[in-house]
């Protein structure tokens, strides 16, 4: 049974050791592969979804306000166009534009509209899901912690529901997994529901590596606290200071890979997985893709899913859209 507290239930289905046993198995996959690599999901303890909010109010990280831009222009079209009642959202953190389209829901719906906020992090979701049953005392509010890449069986059922994935996090996916993701969600959404998708496009690298690499050098933080998750999760003792941060654009791939950079020949003890790792100078771990869009490609990518296009949403500069797709 889900607990209420302070006007929201909280649903938690992340096993009790989420963290430890499924960080283990990353750890040790990622780090013993010949080109070292972990999943963007371990940025996100409290530090690292805070350092996040940071990120999103950088003057290079356009990606964040521009989405927002689009939602403060079309939100009331996107939800009329949905018909939905119920928003749910994968990896809603501070739930701060989705207000936006909470604000277009209740005046749409009233008393019947409904928010499910999804996301790995405990602390991202409480503090977004006091504030939202604070502000909108009208709506129905709940926290699911859950991991979207396993757990889409988990989504609410009943009414007709909008499932809204924003700020391109989708991008955070290798393409492989992507499409995986995309069927499946599809297998769990009916006649009447809607998936809301907010997708970084495609433009210049002069615009798109400052955005991951930026002066006052808050992504290096994101990206190195990283390592933080992994010494306090794993008892490892990874030095900060013998890693620094690297940005770089892939233009065949058409995205950003975030890499943490050896600065010297170095050896890494993780006494909980019992695991040594050596570093060479130089010798780079790839931490986050961040893909960017094209309208022909994602459209065919959601159509191979299932999905079809009902409205297409972007900034006069096209550097970001918010789509609607249904799955008659
Ligand atoms: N949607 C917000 C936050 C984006 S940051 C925005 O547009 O600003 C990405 C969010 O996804 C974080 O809150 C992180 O905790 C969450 N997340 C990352 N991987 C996840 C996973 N596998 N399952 C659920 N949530 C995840
Ligand atoms: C959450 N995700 C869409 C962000 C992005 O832009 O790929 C995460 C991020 N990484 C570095 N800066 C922001």
């Amino acid at each position: 049974m889900p607990a209420v507290s302070s006007g929201y239930t909280y649903d938690d289905h992340l096993p009790a050791d989420f963290s430890a046993a499924s960080l283990r198995t990353d750890a040790t996959a990622g780090l013993t592969a010949t080109r070292k690599r972990l999943p963007p999901k371990w940025f996100y303890d409290k530090v690292g979804s805070e350092l996040f909010e940071d990120i999103t109010r950088l003057p290079e990280y356009y990606p964040t306000r521009t989405e927002r831009s689009i939602l403060m222009a079309r939100a009331d079209a996107m939800i009329a166009a949905s018909g939905s009642g119920t928003l749910i959202e994968l990896g809603s953190g501070s739930s701060e534009k989705t207000r936006l389209l909470l604000d277009a829901l209740t005046d749409q719906v009233g008393e019947d509209a409904s928010y499910v906020a999804l996301d790995v992090s405990e602390d991202a979701l409480r503090s977004a899901c006091a504030g939202l049953a604070a502000g909108y005392p009208r709506l129905r509010v709940g926290a699911l912690r859950a991991d979207f890449s396993h757990q889409l069986q988990l989504l609410p059922t009943g009414g007709r529901r909008t499932v809204a994935f924003l700020g391109s996090t989708i991008g955070n996916f290798e393409p492989a997994e992507r499409a995986g993701f995309l069927r499946t969600l599809r297998s769990q959404l009916g006649g009447d529901d809607h998936f809301l998708l907010g997708t970084d496009l495609v433009k210049s690298p002069d615009v798109l590596i400052p955005a991951y690499d930026d002066a006052a050098g808050v992504t290096a933080a994101f990206n190195l606290n990283l390592l933080d998750v992994l010494n306090r999760g794993l008892d490892a003792d990874f030095d900060r200071t013998a890693f620094e941060h690297v940005a770089i654009w892939d233009a065949e791939r058409e995205w950003i890979e975030m890499r943490l950079r050896a600065t010297r020949d170095q050896r890494v003890h993780l006494a909980a997985i019992g695991l040594d790792v050596r570093f060479e100078h130089g010798e780079e771990m790839r931490t986050e893709v961040s893909a960017k869009f094209r309208r022909d490609r994602l459209t065919a990518e959601l159509e191979a899913a299932g999905f079809t296009g009902q409205g297409w949403w972007a900034d006069p500069r096209q550097w970001f859209s918010v789509s609607l797709w249904g799955t008659a």
